[in-house]
């Protein structure tokens, strides 16, 4: 059957003064040791070259711009680009993506994928952005991602690579059905996803004490309703006084998880993800085209 060694390489804290340098020094470090262990492909988490800067609100154009990438690679990035070609692994890189569109500014939480020969095959701009677009009076960490980033505006693709099709999402999109199901609609059996999640989301300690299990309901749950392998990567650990939860993990169709990071720093996870598993479930429980019935799903895209 058709296999794939995937990867998730989990980043530990990235503290405000870390440099973009050190930074992508550790994401090669992770990178030899995903290569050592067999791995084709790599997936890094979400804003993964900079400390998560939505949990504070600035107002400084000049200090909120240096948490953005205006060229990918660029200057810094480019040596982990390097390296994974020549280790010749693909991998999927979460950050903060500037552009000037017909003369305006506009501010992405962006992913790319670049597979086995160094080769751009994709970029996905998140389409779910959590929290709020104001900083909240009563919160001790903010999270105003609808403050520093625009929704996403090029869609759930899939892309053909690994041998496979391939889907991206980015973090809270994870806690969405409608996310996976749009991709495995349009033949993803695999689909990549980073994650930088507080566990004080809400500052209701009922809620935010599940944070975990969400985690882990949301990943489980999209990847066996939808016959895709999951890799999810988190940003994890005490990060400028806020701790993001690891669990980095690989999920198979079945929803079983096969592998999880257990330490909340920078930790490497591997499997070897059977790409066929995902058509015993296509061709029994979840056949779309036998089981589906869309007329009555209408309300789901209604706003
Ligand atoms: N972070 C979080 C996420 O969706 C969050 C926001 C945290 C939601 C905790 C619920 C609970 O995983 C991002 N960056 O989307």
């Amino acid at each position: 059957s058709r296999t794939l060694v995937a990867a998730a390489a989990q980043m530990g804290p990235i503290a405000l003064s870390d440099t973009r340098r050190e930074v992508v020094a550790r994401l090669i470090a992770l990178l030899h040791e995903a290569a050592s262990r067999g791995a084709e492909l790599v997936v890094f988490p979400e804003l993964t070259l900079t400390t998560f800067f939505p949990r504070w609100y600035m107002t400084d154009p000049d200090e909120i711009d240096a948490f953005y990438e205006t060229e990918m690679p660029g200057r810094e990035t480019l040596p982990l680009f390097e390296a994974a070609k020549k280790l010749r692994i693909g991998f999927y890189l979460g950050y903060a993506e500037l552009v000037v569109e017909n003369g305006v500014k506009r501010r992405f939480n962006t992913s790319i994928l670049v597979d086995r020969d160094g080769e751009f095959v994709g970029k996905y701009r998140k389409i779910h952005l959590p929290g709020w677009d104001a900083p909240q009076p009563d919160l001790k960490s903010q999270h105003l991602e609808k403050y520093y980033f625009e929704p996403g505006d090029l869609g759930f693709n899939v892309f053909e690579a690994f041998g496979t099709r391939v889907g991206m999402a980015i973090c809270n999109d994870r806690r969405w059905p409608e996310t996976y199901r749009v991709m495995a609609l349009r033949g993803s059996e695999m689909i990549l996803v980073g994650y930088n999640t507080p566990d004080d989301h809400t500052g209701n300690f009922d809620f935010d004490s599940l944070t975990q299990f969400h985690n882990q309901l949301s990943i489980q749950a999209g990847a066996y309703q939808n016959s895709n392998w999951v890799i999810a990567t988190a940003k994890a650990g005490h990060e400028e006084g806020s701790n993001l939860i690891g669990q980095s993990m690989i999920v198979a169709p079945s929803g079983q998880i096969v592998a999880m990071a257990t330490s909340t720093d920078d930790e490497v996870v591997v499997a070897k993800c059977d790409l066929d598993m995902a058509a015993l479930y296509r061709k029994t429980i979840f056949d779309f085209a036998r089981h589906r019935e869309p007329e009555h799903y209408r309300l789901i895209v209604e706003n």
